[in-house]
């Protein structure tokens, strides 16, 4: 079982927490995505709604932006808060089981509507999969999402050959 997984939130928050596959299915049902291809339909999978992962360890006002930490590959993207508190969401769970790290998992972050890659803060590459560590902070914090066009192409060449 990959129920060991673990997902930290924390940074400028009430409490902060170590979120378990367990404990995401736990959340109340007003907070829990049930099939994501509802937004994506390249996406599969029940997810949890930002603002309910939000609302557990007590986001502070000063939180302004949201680190997604992926150590796995070691990516990582930090992005304004406000525009997707209340539509991102963290892909957890696919047929009742865990999310295969194939998919991204055990953790994904997805925004619906993101912008294509590269045209905005809030793009496709914050759609951070293999996310362990979720870190509100009151600035920008650790980003390392390729700026140049040539590293992001490679990028994904690497991803998709993954
Ligand atoms: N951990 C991790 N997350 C990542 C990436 C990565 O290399 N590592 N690539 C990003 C980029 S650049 C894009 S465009 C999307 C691609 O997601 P997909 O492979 O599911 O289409 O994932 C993003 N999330
Ligand atoms: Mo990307």
């Amino acid at each position: 079982m990959s129920n060991e997984n673990v997902l930290r939130i924390d940074g400028e928050v009430e409490t902060s927490c170590e979120v378990t596959f367990d404990d995401l299915a736990a959340i109340n049902a007003s907070q829990q995505i049930a099939d994501v291809s509802q937004f994506d339909p390249k996406r599969q999978g029940d997810a949890v709604k930002l603002s309910g992962l939000l609302q557990l360890v007590g986001a502070k006002d000063s939180a302004k932006y949201i680190g997604l930490h992926g150590t796995l590959d070691n990516f990582h993207a930090s992005i304004p808060l406000a525009p997707v508190r209340d539509r991102a969401f963290v892909i957890y769970r696919l047929n009742g089981q865990p999310l295969d790290v194939k998919a991204g998992g055990p953790f994904r972050f997805y925004i619906p509507d993101h912008a294509a890659c590269h045209t905005d803060e809030i793009d496709e590459c914050a759609n951070v999969k293999f996310v362990d560590h979720i870190e509100l902070t009151a600035e920008r914090g650790f980003d390392n999402r390729p700026d140049d066009d040539d590293e992001h192409a490679k990028l994904h060449e690497k991803e998709h050959n993954a």
